[in-house]
């Protein structure tokens, strides 16, 4: 990125706090925002007959076959408008998020069982399923996710009273969606609970598992119980997906539950929370930590001022430095966004395989947002992108395979991170 862009950039930033009447003086300093309420929320179920009015949102999933749902048939969908909060429309790694965290408050009395930790997805499976394994702890966790949309709709035009979609599975107009091997987003409103294509289980990692203090793991919860969803920020995922959200001004969750839903007879057996509707409870409360990091470099050392006091404490280190030990300049730590003051924390390529027919697989650690580009050379000066994808089964852990055979010169081979808005 060239000099002047970076001065574009930065004005951007002045520009648009003004406007917004934030102080052109929170650019750089710690934001604490709190979301009383949501701007849209709403009961996202087939029939729900007051859509983004219904004071009550219940969380369930229903395990079947048929055509006519999907698994996590009954979801809660909530938005935020945040553009007003926090600048919009800046590339998504100039949002250094602290913490992300959602509280929920329950409506029925003692429906439900704690699970605080998350159930490996193979529990879920039907028993009959190779794969099944029991599930260890009673309960199922309260599941946080990040929102997709179809139907024409996006996450900017989609409001609380937009039309649900169609109710066969993979239908609704707005969805649960969690992150694939490719880091990809998807929908997982069928990830358990049917065993026929195109709806085969899959894993799916859950953003955050809801929290409750003064209950105790496997016992009911009591109407009226606070839920807290602390985001997995450690999750290169999730912190871009909301990274990406802020920029465009609007986050969405959605709150799910693989539990079932009793039906008709067997009374209330799941989840109920309060949307923003309710006049009796709080509904979804959002408080956000972000530092918004502007353009200045007063010490001229390639690292942006913002960045350095956020996590570096000052602007005492350099670009050349490795201030947590890790390998990883500290130039290249914003690069690639990674953090500079955690050793766990970094891009790094682990090690490189390459076969007979000169595909080639690196071995990665990733624990920066946002796609990663790998360039292959010959001499060290030229460089050129080659096409591949990511298999990540872990978080911040896997490999990157090649698509094509590179060219068979080819010694080198470096990462560097696409539309981040550094290079
Ligand atoms: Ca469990
Ligand atoms: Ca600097
Ligand atoms: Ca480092
Ligand atoms: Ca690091």
């Amino acid at each position: 990125m060239t000099t002047s862009l970076r001065r574009a950039i930065g004005a951007t930033v002045f520009c648009l706090a003004t406007l917004l009447g934030v102080s052109p003086a929170s650019a750089g300093e710690l934001l604490q925002v709190v979301f009383d309420e949501p701007s849209d929320d709403r009961w996202m179920y087939a029939f729900n007959s007051m859509p983004g009015t219904r004071p009550a949102a219940p969380v369930f999933t229903t395990f079947t076959e048929s055509e006519d749902s999907d698994s996590r048939v009954a979801q809660f969908l909530m938005g935020w408008e945040t553009a007003s909060r926090i600048p919009s429309g800046l590339p998504p790694q100039r949002y250094w998020i602290k913490s992300a965290r959602l509280t929920l408050t329950t409506l029925r009395d003692r429906s439900f069982i704690y699970d605080p930790t998350a159930d490996p997805w193979e529990t879920a499976l039907p028993s009959g399923d190779p794969r099944a394994i029991p599930d260890s702890d009673a309960g199922r966790p309260l599941e946080l996710y990040g929102a997709g949309f179809r139907g024409g709709f996006t996450a900017g035009t989609f409001r609380e009273d937009s039309p649900f979609g169609s109710t066969t599975p993979g239908g609704r107009n707005a969805f649960a969606a969690g992150f694939n091997a490719a880091r990809e987003p998807v929908d997982v409103s069928n990830n358990i609970g049917k065993s026929r294509e195109p709806f085969l289980p899959f894993p799916s990692r859950p953003f955050a598992v809801g929290v409750i203090t003064h209950v105790a793991a496997g016992d009911a919860v009591p109407a009226g119980t606070p839920v807290t969803f602390p985001v997995d920020l450690g999750d290169p995922g999730t912190r871009g997906y909301i990274q990406e959200a802020l920029r465009s001004g609007r986050l969405w969750f959605v709150a799910s539950w693989l539990g079932r839903s009793a039906g008709q007879t067997g009374g209330f057996t799941y989840p109920d929370f309060a949307t923003r509707d309710n006049l009796l409870d709080p509904g979804p409360k959002l408080e956000l930590e972000v530092v918004v990091i502007g353009d200045a470099d007063t010490d001229a050392d390639g690292l942006p001022d913002d960045w350095e006091r956020a996590c570096l404490e000052g602007l005492g280190a350099s670009g050349e430095d490795d201030s947590d030990g890790d390998g990883i300049s500290n130039a290249s730590e914003w690069a690639l966004g990674s953090d500079p003051n955690d050793d766990a924390s970094r891009v790094a390529v682990r090690g490189l395989h390459r076969d007979a027919g000169n595909r080639v697989t690196l071995d990665l650690v990733d624990s920066g947002s946002g796609a990663l580009v790998v360039e292959s050379s010959a001499d060290l000066q030229r460089w050129a992108p080659v096409a591949g994808r990511l298999d990540f089964a872990a978080p911040t852990s896997g490999l990157w395979h090649s698509d094509e055979p590179v060219d068979a010169g080819a010694a080198f081979f470096r990462c560097r991170r696409a539309d981040s808005g550094v290079r």
